[in-house]
């Protein structure tokens, strides 16, 4: 049987997925158990107010949200959950994320949601984030994610200019 989820991903559309993806290629990459779902706070709302609801009873240390456009999603989840929430605005419209970045760092004070950067490198950093989350109490998760840090670290240490310089 699969391990129960630590970390949830939700998104507002399926189309979300190609920013989201990111997110999830990192969690498998640390092998942190997670799920991968979609849930819309216009769509969807009686599950978004499930979702948040059971969270907490359901085990998960971390919820990854990201939605684009006018994006309810993250702060709604935080509305319902003490669970922390981390917000990934989707570039999805127009506005080029803009609008969901707006819409999700700009909580009024007392529901906290931690706003990671618009698109495919906030959920990357949503993930690393979570699994920081996870490593304050997993000594082993907590040495991979040094050493995925020190492995990209030797990357641009090694790094030379064309000119050689
Ligand atoms: C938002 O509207 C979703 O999070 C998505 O970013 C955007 C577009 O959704 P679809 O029309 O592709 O379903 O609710």
């Amino acid at each position: 049987m699969a391990d129960s989820p630590l970390i949830g991903v939700v998104m507002g559309s399926k189309s979300d997925y190609a920013c989201m993806g990111a997110a999830v290629r990192i969690l498998k990459e640390f092998g942190v158990a997670y799920e991968a779902r979609v849930v819309s706070a216009h769509r969807t709302p009686d599950l978004l107010f499930e979702y948040a609801e059971q969270a907490r009873p359901r085990g998960l240390r971390a919820i990854i949200a990201g939605a684009g456009g006018a994006a309810h999603l993250p702060g709604m989840l935080a509305a319902k959950t003490i669970v922390p929430v981390f917000g990934v605005p989707v570039n999805a419209t127009s506005l080029n994320g803009m609008d969901s970045l707006l819409s999700i760092v700009q909580m009024p004070k007392g529901i906290p949601v931690g706003t990671l950067a618009i698109g495919e490198a906030g959920a990357v950093n949503a993930a690393l984030l979570a699994i920081a989350v996870l490593a304050t109490t997993d000594a082993a998760l907590g040495d991979r994610l040094e050493n995925w840090r020190k492995e990209r670290e030797t990357i641009v240490r090694a790094e030379t200019l064309e000119d050689g310089a």
